[in-house]
């Protein structure tokens, strides 16, 4: 499969990815999407992983493919990263920039308050969320069955079931390969 290539260097140079083609519907419009299963770890010298954009330490990546929330963690934890930690209002914006030149409208980002009602923390670090961008009246657990956060396209957060089928965002960092 690699033949005549350095295999080797190229996982060091983190551009090794293994994927596959998913055959994605939109109601009756079938399409293909290639979705990366590993890549390399991100290199010293600053490179996210192809397709990935870099904000400050970070690379993140907007997956449309719709998973709910547990599953997309487990996705982005295949690409060896953690669903996205949101620290400060450039990072919003450049997922919610992410979200606008794509058709989604909504993404799971690595939110919860699965342990502690109304405590967030995100699932990176398990640590309370300093920098938060909720939308007015949110999070408000709505019906007690909201536990996940989620970033809009206007840049804004709400709480949703986990259970809730979304695009995802997913982040890894140079630092930790993570
Ligand atoms: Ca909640």
């Amino acid at each position: 499969m690699f033949e005549g290539l350095d295999t080797r260097n190229m996982i060091r140079l983190g551009l090794f990815t293994i994927g596959c083609f998913l055959p994605i519907a939109f109601g009756n419009v079938y399409r293909e999407f290639f979705v990366p299963l590993a890549f390399g770890s991100v290199d010293p010298s600053g490179r996210c992983p192809d397709g990935w954009t870099r904000f400050g330490s970070k690379c993140f990546v907007l997956i449309q493919d719709k998973q709910n929330w547990p599953e997309a963690q487990m996705t982005c934890d295949v690409l060896r990263g953690n669903l996205a930690s949101i620290s400060n209002a450039g990072e919003n914006g450049v997922v919610s920039k992410m979200l606008l030149a794509s058709t989604a409208d909504k993404a799971w980002i690595g939110l919860h308050d699965l342990v502690t009602e109304g405590h967030f923390v995100w699932t990176k670090t398990n640590r309370a969320a300093n920098y938060t961008n909720w939308k007015r009246g949110e999070p408000n657990n709505l019906n007690g069955k909201q536990h996940c956060g989620a970033v809009r396209r206007d840049q804004e957060w709400s709480d949703r079931p986990c259970s809730d089928r979304l695009p995802f965002v997913c982040e890894t960092t140079d630092s930790h390969g993570r």
